[in-house]
């Protein structure tokens, strides 16, 4: 497995400090069990970051297509700095991965651009379980974003 990037190394204490965010979570149950794992490692690392527990918001959605409408109202009631979505998508579940994973991609990309919300990526496309499992700690990288995210556009 490739290397991690830890955020935390690249970047100054009031970009890493979460205590004055609101954190929206976008959750696909569609793969559950790796689902959630990402979920609770997310919120773990916004905890570490100083984000209060009492503003962090999880709404869970059926799968990765319905996540970027999720996202795209969570983002226009003005209520989080950030939002991040969480899904997986498996090659070797469904011939449909395609549409799937792009409508998620190419939709999250909108929803953020469109209301000017950051909207972290944090879904994983994956050929086959195994490697989604071994990419659930890229949770913590998603959950960093959107703390460093949000502070760059307040100091905007
Ligand atoms: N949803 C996922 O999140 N991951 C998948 O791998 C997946 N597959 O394999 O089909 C999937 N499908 C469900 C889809 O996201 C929608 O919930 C469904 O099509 C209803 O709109």
């Amino acid at each position: 497995m490739a290397e991690k990037v830890i955020l935390d190394n690249f970047f100054e204490n009031d970009l890493l400090d979460g205590s004055s965010l609101n954190i929206g979570l976008a959750v696909s149950v569609f793969n559950y069990e790796i689902t959630n794992k990402m979920y609770n490692l997310a919120y773990d690392s916004l905890v570490e970051h100083k984000v209060d527990k009492n503003n962090i918001k999880r709404v869970d959605v059926p799968g990765a297509f319905e996540l970027p409408l999720i996202c795209k109202k969570m983002a226009e009631s003005n209520k989080y700095d950030s939002i991040i979505a969480i899904g997986v998508v498996i090659k070797g579940d469904t011939d449909h991965y395609e549409f799937v994973a792009n409508n998620a991609s190419n939709g999250i990309a909108k929803s953020s651009l469109t209301t000017g919300i950051p909207i972290i990526f944090g879904i994983l496309t994956t050929d086959n379980y195994k490697q989604a499992t071994d990419r659930i700690i890229d949770a913590k990288y998603y959950a960093t974003s959107s703390i460093i995210v949000s502070n760059i556009i307040k100091k905007l």
